[in-house]
């Protein structure tokens, strides 16, 4: 069974708030360098006063606040909504997809993941297809999901994020065919020639026909080539290798390779477009390569629109694949600022680049963010907050759009 298909463009922790008890009534409970209490009794709402200061008030008092307990989140009329931690919410009721869609990109979309369904209230956002016109499997698509021991190809779970994205009306984005990671032993560790891994490369890129990202992260950050099995068995066949079955598989795929550190000029940006270069040379096809845009907050890289349009000239489309901006916790209200501008940032990249086809958050909330898990002590790194409230940086995003 292939995973479903559908449209032209198919295809393919926790942030931990610190305080521990809550916050009586007037009690401060938010602000830079506040380390309290950040959550309030029931009955009251944190309400943002300004930054160095958050308050609880009683619900029936608070003006243009949007509880923790509420998970769309309204803009209150324009005031500025206080979130978790008693932190500034976003203002904008805007919907991101159609927007998006506005100004002329394909989508907005959000990474999801198979587990994080059972959360109603996430796939109350989630399932919005106009705030989000794609969807992209954060794991259920790798290898060790689709072919965890060889020949044997299960889609049960890739299947789901399909078919709700189907049910939704969303794009689908496949994530991913070949990568170094979540990649099981029966492959690194079969100890096989250079035919029998082409064959195994072609097999499985072949019958995972809904990806995109056919190839993920080859690259090292100084531009060589990552050493895994693939490399060291093949040397740079296997792409040519993976995207020529993917395209056999199904011709109406559009081919990505996806990588992190190429948004920026530099080595490894230079290595990519090399690759891109010597691919479209030999006939090869690949129409894409997805930024994947993890980022961190205040250390942004310059120069993003001319690297992508360095892509577009080359002939491929180019799109930002799982983009979040993390930071050292806790949050603070000049943080979500200085997160806000950063997102306006990367998003006004893309808006700027007409090959820049469309924009992907790595999931849309803290709540289910990879971030806390794989850096310590980092996270908020996603627009929505982890009681799935909206953060400034959905108006940094929706401002980027809209400009
Ligand atoms: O979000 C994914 C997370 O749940 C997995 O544990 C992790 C480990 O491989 O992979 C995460 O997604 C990665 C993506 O597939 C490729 N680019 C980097 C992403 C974040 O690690």
């Amino acid at each position: 069974m292939k995973l479903v298909s559908h449209s032209s463009l198919t295809l393919v922790a926790v942030y931990f708030q610190l305080a521990s008890a809550q916050q009586a009534v007037w009690g401060q409970c938010g602000g830079i360098d506040w380390k309290g209490a950040t959550t309030c009794v029931a009955g009251t709402v944190c309400q943002y006063s300004n930054a160095y200061y958050s308050q609880c008030i009683p619900s029936a008092s608070a003006t243009g606040v949007s509880s923790v307990s509420s998970a769309t989140g309204g803009s209150g009329g324009g005031a500025t909504p206080t979130i978790s931690g008693g932190l500034p919410g976003a203002t904008s009721t805007a919907k991101l997809h159609t927007i998006a869609k506005a100004a002329g990109k394909l989508y907005f979309g959000s990474a999801t993941d198979n587990p994080e369904l059972t959360d109603t209230a996430y796939t109350a956002i989630l399932d919005d297809n106009t705030m989000f016109g794609q969807i992209t499997p954060g794991n259920s698509m790798k290898w060790d999901a689709t072919e965890p021991s060889q020949g044997d190809f299960t889609f049960t779970a890739g299947d789901v994020i399909a078919n709700l994205a189907k049910t939704n009306g969303q794009l689908l984005r496949g994530h991913n065919c070949v990568w170094y990671n979540q990649l099981p032993s029966w492959v690194s560790s079969g100890n096989f020639n250079a035919a029998e891994l082409q064959s195994i490369v072609a097999t499985h890129c072949s019958t995972v026909v809904d990806s995109w990202d056919v190839i993920n992260e080859p690259f090292n950050d100084d531009g060589t080539w990552r050493s895994d099995v693939f490399y060291n068995t093949l040397n740079t066949t296997f792409v040519p290798t993976a995207l020529n079955a993917a395209k056999g598989a199904d011709p109406t795929t559009k081919l990505y390779i996806n990588d992190y550190n190429i948004e920026y000029a530099g080595a490894k940006s230079t290595s990519m477009q090399n690759l891109i270069k010597s691919l479209k040379a030999a006939g090869t096809p690949v129409d894409g390569v997805g930024f994947q845009f993890h980022e961190i907050v205040g250390e942004l890289p310059g120069g993003l629109a001319t690297n992508l349009e360095a892509f577009t000239a080359l002939g491929v489309e180019v799109a930002i694949t799982e983009l979040d901006i993390r930071m050292t916790l806790p949050a603070t209200a000049a943080l979500y600022e200085q997160q806000k501008t950063d997102y306006q940032t990367v998003i006004s990249a893309c808006m700027s680049v007409e090959g820049c086809i469309g924009i992907t958050i790595w999931d849309y909330t803290d709540k289910y963010s990879w971030v806390p898990s794989t850096f310590s002590g980092q996270g908020a790194a996603c627009p929505w907050d982890d009681s799935l409230l909206k953060k400034p940086a959905f108006d940094g995003i929706v401002a980027a759009i809209s400009a």
